[in-house]
């Protein structure tokens, strides 16, 4: 009990008995995360309690400070009409901007050390600390909490979380936003394998999507390469103990890699790759970021702190901000429902893309891959947005098919495509009028209670997301789908666009959003036709949203036409 007498909150006697009964009753404790679901995905079993003098690894999310400042320097680094314009900070500006204050640091200090928890490891902008600490201490500390072992994923991951809630106490509150590695499993995946599609007669035609028919698509030479005299460099990450293989890129490169001059290796992989199998999603990650961004220096996030106690997503976001040299583009084809999690790490997370967008980062991610989603609230249903494809300070990646799937010409809506609008974050201003249009024009509006008009709107972009090649385990699978295998696409492209903008002396693009909607889509194919996926009743009839000239829910402005794209994002 030191750690509470320590704290000594206002509202605590110095009794035991007293103690345990206000903490039962809640008065002298809080929860950060009363909304986040704790129910096990499905997928996952449970493998029992886990023992008391096991280690785990606990991440504390840290207040921090002068987030309107933040926000006001991410707007003016990234809008193209603003005097400050790609003047991005460096990790040491955006540490000695958001540092918790000297309290802040101190409190939470002075409370883990109390509890035995000293091995604890803080990044640049001291804004977490992940400690390991045995069970025992960790249930001790976070009252109500209890860790069991699951098992699950495609690749039989092990992960140890607690079914119930925590609680920290009431003093904490103005120094704590969350603690991580208690509730959340890891993201899903936004990839779907499909069935070939039959139509008679077409065998021996184009069949399926591969760095040729992409590059053939969106219009790029095989001049369109990086030149290797720039410091660029791109990135994906993975979270489900996902590998891919050297060996598996280089026959993929051999089978499908045409006539453009690419890199036959990753130039680095931050965290553990494991022996295990190649994962596809990796694999389809690496080989189309490594196509696209042809010639470009490539870095693979895997697995970061793959520790039974961590998540991974939250372990990505801590290397963001514990390394100043990054690749200046970052896709991820990984996500959640936005329900599920709770508004104290929502915030959070999207606090984190603020300060990757103030440094000039690029972060895509993919759309997801069930369109507008679906739920049921109390009886009536409603879509669901997914995270983080919803937070407005990342660019969002949505998906199309051919509309001939034997032949590489016009785009349609890929049904899959997830889109639709935040319950969390208001709609940003950088695409008010967009949204707005929109709303006011499109004539197959679902109803309007299936969706929260006044949120964030996504995707932004988008790109094919249907029928892929991919070799994974050094076998090639055809029929790979999902927004996966847009967002790789689309990132590596906007690599290849600041190649240029690096040699001829400009900053990268940066957080893309406020000039793609100040431009209108420029330099992007408009995807005009289809609808994706929704509720399957029949007030809906499994529709969503379907697009439209302009920026629409489900494929954002469009897809990338290469060369008209260079041009529009190449000044200033
Ligand atoms: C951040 O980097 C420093 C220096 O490399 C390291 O000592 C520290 O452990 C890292 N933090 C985390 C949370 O991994
Ligand atoms: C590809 O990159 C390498 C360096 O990694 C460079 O030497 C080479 O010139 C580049 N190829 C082209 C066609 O620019
Ligand atoms: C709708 O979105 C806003 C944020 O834009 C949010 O404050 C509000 O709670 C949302 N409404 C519902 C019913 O989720
Ligand atoms: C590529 O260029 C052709 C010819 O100008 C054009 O028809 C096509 O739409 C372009 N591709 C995209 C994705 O815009
Ligand atoms: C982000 C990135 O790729 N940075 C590289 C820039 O070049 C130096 C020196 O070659 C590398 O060490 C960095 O990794």
């Amino acid at each position: 009990m030191t750690i509470q007498l320590l704290l000594k909150p206002a509202c605590c006697p110095y009794s035991l008995l007293g103690l345990l009964a206000l903490i039962l009753s809640g008065k002298c404790s809080y929860s950060p995360e009363p909304d986040q679901r704790r129910t096990l995905p499905p997928g996952w079993v449970s493998l029992g309690r886990a023992d008391p003098e096991e280690e785990l690894s606990l991440t504390f999310a840290l207040k921090q400070q002068n987030l309107e400042r933040l926000l006001e320097l991410v707007q003016a680094v990234s809008d193209p009409s603003s005097p400050r314009y790609g003047k991005y900070l460096t990790l040491e500006d955006v540490a000695e901007l958001v540092r918790p204050s000297p309290l802040t640091l101190h409190t939470v200090q002075k409370w883990l050390l109390a509890a035995g928890a000293w091995n604890c490891h803080s990044v640049t902008t001291q804004d977490f600390l992940t400690c390991w600490l045995s069970v025992r201490q960790a249930e001790l500390l976070l009252s109500g909490a209890e860790f069991h072992h699951y098992v699950g994923g495609a690749a039989e991951t092990h992960v140890v979380r607690s079914p119930r809630p925590y609680q920290l106490p009431q003093a904490l509150a103005p120094h704590v936003d969350f603690v991580g590695g208690l509730h959340r499993f890891p993201p899903t995946s936004s990839l779907r394998q499909r069935p070939e599609p039959q139509v008679a007669g077409t065998i021996g035609l184009h069949l399926g999507v591969t760095p040729s028919v992409i590059r053939e698509r969106y219009n790029l030479t095989a001049q369109d390469v990086g030149s290797g005299t720039s410091n660029n460099s791109q990135a994906c990450a993975q979270f489900l103990e996902q590998y891919f293989h050297s060996s598996d890129l280089a026959e993929f490169m051999r089978l499908f890699g045409g006539k453009f001059v690419h890199q036959a290796s990753v130039a680095r992989v931050v965290g553990q790759q494991g022996r295990g199998r190649a994962g596809i999603e990796a694999s389809l990650d690496v080989q189309y970021l490594m196509s696209a961004g042809a010639n470009i220096s490539t870095w693979v996030y895997s697995n970061p702190g793959r520790h039974e106690g961590q998540e991974p997503f939250l372990q990505w976001l801590l290397l963001l901000s514990n390394e100043s040299a990054l690749p200046h583009v970052h896709t991820v084809s990984y996500g959640d429902d936005e329900d599920s999690l709770s508004r104290a790490y929502l915030q959070r997370v999207n606090t984190e893309f603020m300060k990757a967008a103030a440094r000039g980062l690029t972060l895509l991610f993919a759309s997801g891959d069930s369109g507008a989603g679906c739920r049921s609230v109390s009886g009536r249903h409603q879509f669901r947005p997914s995270f983080p494809a919803s937070s407005p300070y990342v660019t969002t990646v949505g998906g199309t098919s051919f509309q001939n799937p034997f032949l590489i010409t016009n785009e349609i809506v890929d049904y899959i495509s997830g889109g639709g609008f935040s319950n969390v974050f208001p709609r940003p201003s950088y695409q008010e009028e967009a949204v707005a249009q929109f709303l006011s024009s499109s004539p197959h509006l679902p109803p309007s209670s299936y969706f929260n008009a006044s949120g964030r709107a996504y995707p932004d972009v988008a790109a094919l997301s249907d029928g892929y090649w991919v070799v994974s385990n050094s076998v090639p699978i055809p029929w790979v789908s999902g927004t996966s295998a847009s967002t790789p696409v689309f990132g590596g492209l906007l690599s290849l666009i600041n190649e240029h903008r690096i040699l001829s002396g400009r900053p990268p693009l940066g957080f893309l959003n406020p000039r793609l909607y100040q431009q209108r889509g420029a330099g992007l194919f408009d995807v005009t036709h289809g609808c994706h996926e929704s509720c399957l009743n029949e007030e809906v009839e499994g529709q969503g949203f379907c697009s439209g000239a302009g920026w629409d829910p489900v494929t954002g402005w469009g897809t990338p036409n290469f060369p008209a794209l260079l041009k529009t994002l190449l000044n200033p």
